[in-house]
């Protein structure tokens, strides 16, 4: 074994030369594993004893894309075209032997081989997308060449990953060996050997791309990609290696590639990817704090929500407890459930005999005392704070020592609620986001008491459920529907001034938002928080909940909807608003499209400066994962706070003072100091 450098070891064995990166934690493909692997390459092709090379990663996963850090750094070294060519010019036959993730970069170097073999869990992605890139390793000239331009085009726009066996049935790899991986792609190289086939480069394979592929290219390219330009750059270039020369299409590829690369939406979801890891990093809890085992779990409410967050534990294969108050709700609540994984499985999502099996870790019960061996319980009643009081102080006195009592409320205080038990060190929010079997998004609520290894359970717990678990503190709607009851506070004085709520809608939508504020409360439903006897028609919202116009749920909101949930500007709601306007003396303005863009998320921006201020979320990037998974916020606008930094704080707060808010002190100090945000 001779190590050629830190990350990479070339030995032989027999006739074969292996090449091994060790670059952990996903041997990325950064500047030493290039220099590595070309070096490697020079060595094995000038060894005449060597008549084939295999390429094989140690640790849990072939190479998982180029090194995103290296990202937005001046060049150094061989890049991704040197490395690319030194393989295209191996003599030598070349295996790549693929485990755990082959993504971007490191599919890339795979198809730069001439065979590929993986074991049959491994993966295979070309995901820029995600990061507002497009392949700029070859891969949109070699994945066509191998996998055809069908699902070439699939992965590349989508930046969805495909499993081993799509992957062999496309031509991406060319067998999935059983057993141990290195052992099964020497057991290939045999056989390659043997049967004489000799070298195979990806560059010299024209069937796939050669034909009329004009109808798929233009569907691809007529989706809704509502203002992201990756994917219709990764579509092109795709489309280029059916029109030109390998050579030719790799050079237009690479002038797409850093343009992409050099734009301000790759900036701001390179920013996300590591924002996103960062929220599990809380300043004094460290990594090493103990947790509580989660074995089994209690869930107070089979509503909307209840049903919903059970789900995620049965999911995870944590058995629940779900209890009601009377058997007709709690029959109710599990059919829903049933009902959405029966549902599912019809849609392929997985099998018949997965859904009864998560749902049969579900059991239901009248009885508080059946939660007395749960480990974790999650209250999801009534968003009142009477009712959730006597809930906690009844299961204060149910519930077995050590465990961990959780309520979902959404803007209640956790400190006042843990004050009614015994053990505050032991009480937490666990905010998810409807529908919360859906909505990645869980805002994790520490209260002044919560003890460390609780809040260290619940941020592992997260990541068990599939969730993006955001510690947030206790303030009037935590982090997110604080900054949103900001915007819609001010959205409503629009609609005092002459904006209809579809006006304001188009701007989020044309801004890049899945739909506006008055849409996500009709989804939401009107009613939610709405209390008839203290309404009195003094606002839209009071007016449409008294015409029992209670959004989709009724048919028609603020919109009307079709049997399919198509929305339409409402005649009715117009008139209850024209009506309203005339009552009050309004003379109605039309209120300009840039106006409710700030007026939208400057309020926004400026809560979020608060929230920081008073210590309620360890940092702004925590703040942008939070819009992103939980409203929607444009990824490639890379969320509310590095927006606010790349517009320049000085515009914001030129914004908050001519519509007369009062600014965050935080923000008038960055401002004052010249720093963004992203400084703190
Ligand atoms: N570069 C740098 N660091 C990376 C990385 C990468 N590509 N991928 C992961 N990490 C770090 C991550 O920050 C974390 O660090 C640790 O590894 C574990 O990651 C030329 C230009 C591979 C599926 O987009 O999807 O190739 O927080 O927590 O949940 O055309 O990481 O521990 O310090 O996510 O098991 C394309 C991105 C790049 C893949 C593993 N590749 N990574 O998930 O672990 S662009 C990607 C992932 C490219 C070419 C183009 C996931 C994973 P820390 P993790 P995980």
């Amino acid at each position: 074994m001779t190590a050629i450098n830190p990350v990479t070891d070339l030995s032989r064995e027999g006739d074969v030369a292996v090449i091994t990166i060790n670059n952990p934690p996903v041997n990325a493909l950064g500047l030493l594993v290039r220099e590595g692997l070309i070096a490697a390459l020079d060595v094995a092709g000038k060894d005449a004893a060597v008549r084939a090379i295999l390429l094989i990663c140690a640790g849990r996963t072939f190479i998982a894309g180029a090194d995103i850090s290296e990202f937005g750094k001046p060049p150094s070294g061989p890049g991704f075209m040197e490395t690319q060519n030194a393989f295209d010019a191996a003599q030598k036959p070349l295996v790549a032997a693929i485990h755990g993730t082959a993504l971007g970069g490191g599919l890339e170097t795979a198809m730069c081989c001439h065979y590929r073999v993986a074991v049959a869990s491994a993966k295979f992605g070309q995901p820029e997308v995600n990061l507002g890139l497009i392949p700029g390793a070859g891969g949109t000239q070699r994945l066509p060449r191998l996998a055809g331009v069908p699902k070439a085009l699939e992965m590349v726009a989508t930046g969805k990953p495909i499993g081993a066996a799509d992957a062999l049935a496309n031509g991406l790899i060319d067998e999935i060996v059983p057993g141990d991986l290195k052992a099964g792609a020497m057991d290939f190289i045999a056989r390659l050997l043997a049967s004489g086939k000799g070298i195979r480069r990806t560059r010299d394979l024209n069937d796939k791309v050669t034909g009329d592929f004009a109808a798929i290219f233009s569907f691809a390219k007529g989706q809704n990609m509502r203002g992201f330009e990756a994917p219709l750059d990764a579509i092109n270039a795709v489309e280029a290696a059916t029109k030109l020369p390998f050579d030719e299409g790799i050079a237009f590829e690479q002038k797409l590639f850093l343009a992409r690369m050099m734009s301000a939406q790759s900036a701001a979801l390179r920013y996300l990817f590591f924002a996103e890891r960062k929220v599990a990093k809380i300043p004094d809890v460290p990594d090493d704090t103990p947790t509580l085992e989660i074995k089994k779990v209690g869930i107070i409410g089979a509503g909307t929500m209840g049903g919903g967050i059970a789900m995620n534990f049965a999911t995870a294969g944590i058995p629940v407890t779900i209890l009601e108050m009377k058997q007709e709700a709690l029959d109710h609540g599990l059919g829903v459930v049933k009902k959405n994984y029966d549902s599912s499985a019809a849609k392929g999502r997985f099998t018949a005999e997965e859904a009864q099996k998560r749902f049969s870790l579900l059991t239901g019960t009248l009885k508080m005392e059946d939660l007395g061996d749960c480990d974790l319980i999650i209250e999801a009643v009534f968003e009142r704070m009477d009712i959730k009081k006597d809930v906690f102080a009844k299961l204060d006195k149910i519930a077995k020592p050590g465990a961990i009592m959780a309520s979902n409320t959404s803007f209640l205080n956790i400190d006042e609620i843990a004050a009614v038990t015994s053990r505050p060190d032991h009480v937490l929010g666990l905010h998810f986001f409807s529908p919360a079997n859906v909505m990645k998004l869980l805002e994790i609520v520490r209260g002044a008491k919560t003890s460390k290894p609780v809040v260290a359970t619940a941020m592992k717990l997260a990541k068990t459920i599939g969730k993006v678990g955001v510690l947030v503190g206790v303030a009037y709607g935590f982090v997110g529907n604080r900054m949103l009851a900001a915007r819609s506070v001010e959205a409503d004085k629009m609609v005092m001034e002459g904006a209809f709520p579809w006006d304001i809608d188009k701007v989020l939508v044309k801004f890049g938002f899945p739909m506006g504020g008055f849409a996500m409360w009709d989804l939401a439903g009107l009613d939610l928080g709405w209390v008839k006897e203290e309404s009195h028609g003094e606002t839209l919202r009071d007016l449409l909940n008294e015409a029992g116009r209670k959004g989709q749920k009724t048919g028609g909101g603020y919109y009307d909807y079709d049997a399919a949930r198509k929305p339409t500007p409402s005649p009715v709601t117009e008139k209850l608003l024209t009506d309203l306007w005339a009552k009050k003396g309004i003379s109605p303005r039309a209120i300009p499209e840039q106006e409710i863009l700030e007026r939208s998320l400057y309020p926004m921006i400026n809560e979020g400066a608060k929230i920081l201020e008073e210590g309620k979320a360890s940092r702004a990037s925590d703040i942008d994962i939070v819009w992103l998974y939980g409203y929607g916020f444009p990824a490639w606008r890379g969320g509310p706070m590095f927006y606010a930094d790349s517009i320049g704080l000085d515009t914001v707060l030129a914004g908050v003072r001519k519509y007369g808010w009062t600014p965050s002190a935080l923000l008038e100090k960055l401002v004052a100091e010249k720093k963004k945000f992203a400084d703190l």
